[in-house]
């Protein structure tokens, strides 16, 4: 068969107003562009889970256009975030109208099978581990079964894992590429609709293996930049360790996203300074640490909320940029986070920052707690689940404040002038540790 793997690959914003502060502010849209490159890690793991005898095409979409003539296959295969999982229902449809048979996967689809379903042959729940080659097998002779369940542990055992395909980006124009070397996070985030949703506890990839793929994965790449496709990547410190070590020898440049706990160990970060780390992202959250309530169910940030400032600097004094994260619209915040935020990025000598507003995406538990409240301005709105848009009643101010507080914050943070601010900063603090 020929089996067409095809990404929904497209960053958005619905909302105009933040829609066009994004086109204007250089800082912003440059991010969006590196991001936007980023390939599907997910659907290069489902080609190489292909039995050998069936060929693989990969493609991207970013804009959907209905009209265009459909790539003929025997099967075709979608991913997409919940973001642009209606484009990928109308692209499903298509091929189905045209008798293509249609599987769907991924995060959205695991968190809403009975949806998904309706504009599929089949859909993969969790991890396409454990039920893709069923899967091709079945589609081969012309017995797809309506749903298939993947692993959600052992996704890394060597009876199930495999490299993803990274040959098939061989001739993109990129030098991003991920990895990952993990999959779910323990501190189980209330509104987390990462890969914490496909697994059922933290499944870790030994250093060797991690390191094999980071080579198959960097080796055909000019001036390789590596992104980790991990949501917490350094939970156990021991690992991380042997990681970052192991990893310092291949002169790769990369970047991860992690919990401030990474600043508790000192030896930890020296490797990391070592190892070709360029920056840590990290999720905050609040810069008041009191108003996280439900969001943080093990009280892990609140806790150490009042050592924010501690751990950007000993992270960035050695030479490693923080990415700090902020969600706004809060229970609790009032208007006056938006000061809160751009006071502590201020103070704290953050050299990036990455403001969102809290997203009820479908199948989490905040959407479920919002809903019940009767708090969700519209019940279905995936195509706002973007980060950016607004999509539910904050508790201590309306929806106008929080979209205008927005709008402000961004104003105030990505504007040339401050970015050159907090790289000086930035370039003091790195001087001050070397002397
Ligand atoms: C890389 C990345 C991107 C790339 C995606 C490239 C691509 N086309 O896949 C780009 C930059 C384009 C992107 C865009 C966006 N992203 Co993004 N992105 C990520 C990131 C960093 C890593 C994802 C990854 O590679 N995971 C590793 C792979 C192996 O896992 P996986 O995709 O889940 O795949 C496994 C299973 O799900 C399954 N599977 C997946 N697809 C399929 C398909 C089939 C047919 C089968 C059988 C199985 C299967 O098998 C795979 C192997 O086990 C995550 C954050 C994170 N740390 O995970 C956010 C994340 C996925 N993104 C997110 C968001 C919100 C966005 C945007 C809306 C941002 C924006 N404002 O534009 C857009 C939406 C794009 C869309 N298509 O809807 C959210 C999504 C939440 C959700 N449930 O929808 C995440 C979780 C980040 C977050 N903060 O919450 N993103």
């Amino acid at each position: 068969m020929k089996i067409g793997l095809i990404a929904m690959s497209g960053v958005r914003v619905r909302t105009p107003e933040l829609a066009e502060l994004g086109i204007t502010l250089p800082q912003f849209l440059n991010r969006g562009q590196v991001i936007a490159s980023l390939p599907s890690l997910g659907l290069l793991t489902v080609a190489a889970l292909t039995p050998e005898e069936h060929e693989v095409q990969y493609r991207e979409i970013a804009e959907l256009d209905g009209d265009a003539p459909l790539e003929a296959f025997d099967l075709v295969a979608i991913s997409s975030f919940a973001a642009q999982i209606d484009e990928a229902y109308a692209l499903a449809d298509r091929y189905r109208a045209a008798g293509t048979p249609v599987v769907l996967g991924g995060l959205h689809v695991t968190l809403m099978p009975d949806e998904a379903a309706e504009h599929a042959d089949a859909v993969v729940l969790n991890g396409a581990e454990g039920a893709w080659p069923r899967v091709v097998e079945d589609a081969r002779a012309g017995s797809l079964a309506p749903r298939y369940e993947g692993l959600r542990r052992g996704v890394f055992e060597p009876e199930h894992y495999v490299r993803p395909r990274f040959d098939l980006l061989a001739d993109r124009p990129y030098n991003r590429v991920t990895v990952q070397t993990s999959r779910g996070c323990p501190l189980n985030c209330e509104f987390c609709a990462a890969s914490l949703r496909i697994t059922d506890s933290l499944q870790q990839k030994p250093v060797e293996l991690a390191i094999e793929e980071i080579k198959a994965a960097t080796s055909q790449i000019d001036r390789p930049f590596l992104e980790l496709a991990d949501d917490n990547t350094f939970v156990n410190k021991r690992w991380a360790r042997d990681f970052v070590r192991a990893l310092a020898p291949l002169g790769v440049s990369w970047f991860t996203e992690t919990d401030v706990s990474v600043a508790d160990d000192d030896e930890l970060l020296d490797a990391l300074a070592d190892s070709g780390c360029r920056q840590l992202l990290i999720g905050f959250e609040s810069p008041d640490g009191n108003d996280l309530g439900a969001i943080d169910p093990h009280g892990f940030k609140a806790g150490r909320s009042s050592r924010y400032l501690e751990a950007i600097d000993k992270i960035q004094s050695r030479g490693i940029t923080v990415n700090g994260c902020f969600i706004l619209g809060l229970d609790g915040q009032t208007p006056d986070v938006f000061e809160h935020v751009r006071d502590f990025v201020d103070r704290s000598g953050l050299i990036e920052v990455q403001v969102t507003v809290q997203t009820p995406f479908p199948g989490t538990p905040l959407y479920a707690r919002l809903a019940a409240a009767g708090r969700l301005l519209q019940e279905r709105f995936w195509d706002r689940c973007t980060l950016f848009d607004v999509n539910f009643v904050p508790s201590d101010m309306t929806v106008e404040q929080l979209e205008s507080g927005m709008r402000w914050l961004f104003t105030e943070l990505y504007n040339e002038h401050e970015f050159v601010k907090r790289k000086r900063r930035y370039m003091e603090i790195v001087k001050q540790r070397m002397a």
